[in-house]
């Protein structure tokens, strides 16, 4: 197909005249992009085939990532990418008069996630396919993504991410792959051969049909699968005999209680909402890949004895824990085996990732809506409680309140994650930090029962797409600096150190740069009529809204810096854009009620000619990952500035990191790596500690009113919030000074104030100069490459699932 220009002209055309019926003068730009979907996808299929074809002869462990969330974005730039054809393509369409880019962007992104979680398995699977590992992933294909967010008179709104809408070039439908899921009824017990056995009965039958996405590695022949799950009416149960015995509205509405599994991600971020349908959700998708594995396992081997060493399973925070009991249940109930057995090898097969330490994002079910939705593995969770909480007592017998904190079901709940740690073989947090307060905080009972399971697997992001993809004109100069070793082994970044005090490499990196700044910049003048100044400091926070990230420090910094304009407009300041970019839950007051004030503030500040443009404020709607990839080229400054402690990693950090912005941040999450890596003078941190934060937590100690009253510029700042100086006809500003006062400042934003301006006037003098501040930059470069996620899969694969690389010949 692509053996020449001429052959991939040919077969590009065909494919407008097979899949459209059309031809290149008449073709709409979606069309000339499905039909080049196609095409690729087609090209990907032979490798896809004989990856699997080889997987399935080496007889080695594969490995499977089971997560609610695929952040994966669009996938035709990264596809071509990865197979090695994106610049000859570029050239060819460019002959047919066709722009790639253009064309790239018609794909709609795959919003399958939240954030950091979602896009943290998206990275995974490049990387694994990348290192040539047997590795898969595992989840649901939901009919709308994240929402999409709309900002209407400053507020944000939702509307449905109908991302199918014009289909979905990628994914194959295997309706003869589906499978059977049971929700609800009652289990019956009998007596057979002497062995007790259990009837599932009265069910309600869901049909599990799956997709699957090519995951392509980079210029090596691999081609992983994901395999997403839709939910259908089982025919079983949706026939029409039920209509004629005039069930029809029965038939319907069941059509649409089945539907509903996956039809939409739940929007929320780091908090638990007790919604019996994400219970389903996770159930749903947990048994058919369950299935699906068990069914490919037994093509190859009669019984269940080495099961953990040919399959691993992984689940991506507790999302997915359902996996545990599921094993169970298959192994006793469908093919016999003893609990003992049974257990020996679910124990072995699963891993855990935990994200988070925010005790209100700790999923737990409670027991009676559990029982009836899921009643067989209820009985098998109550079965691994006991054996459990018996083996604690053998351990810390008389302490109760131990065993207690411990159970996986206490006071009317299942804890997840209690159960996540007890049936698996290991669990890691995702940064140094968030790994050490899990040991010695938030799973300290537990860490202290099993020390070995507990390990840390610091993230990371794929530098294909986050570097190469996004900023082909940094990774050229890269290229020509150091030479293209980097592109394999990201590690061989730090090569670009000895460049650090190279003017002409700095020179360049500062143009490039500018380029990527004018880029964002003709976007946002396009779309918001707002003309920015290239030259002044890109300062960007996009991450989603949450108290705990602390969108509202970073504001407090921008009212202060224009109170101190108003007060003297010839104030000599470097001139700075802030950018935000993030959704909110659409059920959560503070986050959103941030978003309006970051509007409300723009819309002054932008308008106020008295500062001379010393100053602006855009929020960018939609922040999503095909965005993402502008906005990082194009930022000078990274705002990391979560409440120490309560970021368990970060990933957008190593992004920006990886572009050449400076962070300025708290010493939470990754950001205590990225300081280690860079050296604090490639750096800027503020803030309390974690230490710090944990000890106000435990031994209290800190009065938000104290900073209101002596710091007359946190005053003003609040008083702000009420006082009429935002329009604000609904008064709802004052909740944030409420929020912020009377809940005594739970994230210590006033607390950081202080040390967050002062750590803000120093970067500024630093970046006016231009040489130390390029400097800067050329050494975060440097050091991003421990950050790739190739780094983080090879851990992974080592240190926790044991699967080794296969390679896979033409
Ligand atoms: C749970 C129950 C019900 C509804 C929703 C949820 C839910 C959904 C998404 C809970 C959590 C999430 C997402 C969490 C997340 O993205 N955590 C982030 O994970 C990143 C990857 O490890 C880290 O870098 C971030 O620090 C962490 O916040």
């Amino acid at each position: 197909m692509f053996k020449n220009k001429e052959t991939f002209k040919e077969a590009f055309i065909e494919k407008l005249a097979t899949v459209h019926g059309t031809t290149l003068d008449l073709a709409t730009d979606m069309e000339k992009y499905t039909a080049l979907g196609n095409l690729i996808r087609d090209y990907i299929t032979q490798k896809w085939i004989e990856t699997n074809n080889q997987y399935m002869k080496n007889n080695q462990k594969e490995m499977y990532y089971f997560s609610l969330e695929f952040l994966l974005g669009k996938l035709l730039g990264s596809n071509l990418l990865n197979l090695g054809i994106a610049d000859a393509c570029k050239e060819v369409l460019q002959e047919l008069d066709i722009d790639l880019d253009m064309i790239e962007n018609m794909e709609s992104d795959a919003g399958l996630g939240n954030g950091g979680l979602g896009r943290l398995a998206a990275c995974f699977l490049d990387s694994l396919a990348s290192l040539q590992l047997p590795g898969h992933g595992c989840g649901i294909r939901y009919k709308y993504g994240l929402f999409e967010q709309k900002i209407v008179d400053g507020y944000q709104v939702e509307l449905p991410d109908n991302w199918l809408k014009f289909g979905n070039v990628w994914e194959i439908r295997k309706p003869d792959k589906a499978v059977e899921v049971k929700f609800g009824g009652n289990i019956r017990t009998e007596i057979s051969d002497g062995d007790m056995v259990f009837i599932h009965e009265n069910y309600d039958s869901v049909l599990a049909v799956p997709y699957d996405t090519p995951i392509v590695g980079y210029e090596n022949n691999t081609v992983n699968t994901l395999r997403l799950w839709s939910a259908e009416p089982s025919t079983k149960d949706f026939d029409f005999s039920s209509f004629s015995r005039g069930d029809y509205m029965k038939a319907v509405e069941y059509k649409y209680s089945v539907e509903a599994i996956s039809q939409v991600l739940y929007p929320d971020d780091s908090n638990f909402e007790n919604k019996i349908l994400r219970l389903k959700q996770q159930y749903f998708f947990v048994s058919a890949g369950l299935q699906s594995i068990i069914r490919r396992y037994k093509k190859k081997h009669k019984n269940f004895f080495s099961f953990a060493d040919r399959i691993g399973i992984h689940i991506n925070d507790t999302h997915p824990v359902l996996a545990i009991p599921e094993l169970m249940r298959i192994l006793m109930d469908e093919e016999g085996l003893g609990w003992d057995e049974a257990w020996r090898i679910t124990t072995s097969t699963i891993s855990y990732t935990n994200h988070t330490i925010m005790s209100e994002a700790l999923e737990k079910w409670p027991v009676d809506a559990f029982k009836s939705l899921l009643p067989r593995i209820f009985m098998i969770i109550n079965e691994i409680n006991e054996r459990f909480c018996k083996e604690a007592w053998n351990r810390y017998a008389g302490d109760w309140d131990r065993i207690h904190h411990m159970a996986i079901i206490a006071d009317g709940y299942v804890k997840m994650a209690h159960l996540a740690i007890v049936g698996s073989y290991s669990i890691n947090g995702v940064a140094k930090l968030h790994t050490k307060i899990l040991r010695k905080e938030v799973m300290k009972d537990f860490y202290e029962f099993f020390p070995y399971k507990f390990n840390n697997k610091t993230n990371g992001i794929t530098h294909r797409r986050w570097l190469l993809k996004a900023n082909p004109s940094l990774a050229s100069l890269i290229t020509d600096t150091i030479g293209p070793s980097w592109v394999q082994h990201p590690h061989d970044l730090i090569k670009l150190t000895r460049y650090a005090d190279d003017a002409s490499v700095l020179e360049k990196l500062y143009k490039i740069k500018m380029e990527n700044k004018q880029l964002l910049s003709s976007l946002i003048k396009n779309k918001y009529d707002i003309t920015l100044d290239t030259a002044s400091i890109f300062d960007v926070q996009v991450k989603r809204i949450h108290a705990y990230k602390r969108q509202l420090l970073n504001v407090f910094h921008i009212m202060d810096l224009y109170n101190r304009l108003r007060e003297n407009p010839d104030l000599d300041i470097a001139p700075r854009t802030f950018i935000f970019g993030g959704k909110a839950a659409p059920g959560y007051y503070i986050a959103k009620l941030s978003i309006k004030l970051i509007n409300t503030l723009a819309s002054i500040i932008n308008n106020d000619k008295t500062i001379k443009d010393k100053i602006k404020v855009v929020f960018l709607e939609n922040y999503n990952v095909s965005l993402a990839e502008k906005i990082f080229p194009a930022s000078d400054v990274s705002e990391q500035i979560s409440t120490a402690s309560k970021e368990a990693s970060g990933t957008g950090n190593m992004k920006f990191m990886m572009n050449g912005a400076i962070t300025i941040g708290t010493m939470d999450g990754a950001n205590i790596e990225i300081t280690e890596e860079v050296g604090n003078e490639n750096i800027f941190i503020l803030g309390l500690t974690s230490d710090e934060v944990l000890n106000f937590y435990r031994y209290g100690g800190y009065n938000a009113w104290d900073i209101y009253n002596s710091d007359a510029r946190v005053k003003m700042i609040l008083n702000q919030m009420i006082n009429g100086f935002l329009p604000d006809e609904k008064e709802q500003f004052r909740n944030i000074f409420n929020y912020l006062l009377y809940n005594n400042d739970e994230y210590f934003v006033l607390k950081d104030f202080a040390s967050y301006v002062d750590t803000q006037n120093r970067l500024e003098q630093k970046f006016k100069n231009k040489n130390k501040w390029y400097k800067m930059s050329a050494n975060n470069i440097a050091h991003s490459g421990k950050f790739s996620s190739d780094g983080t899969i090879h851990e992974y694969a080592v240190g926790i699932w044991k699967i080794d690389p296969t390679h896979i010949s033409e």
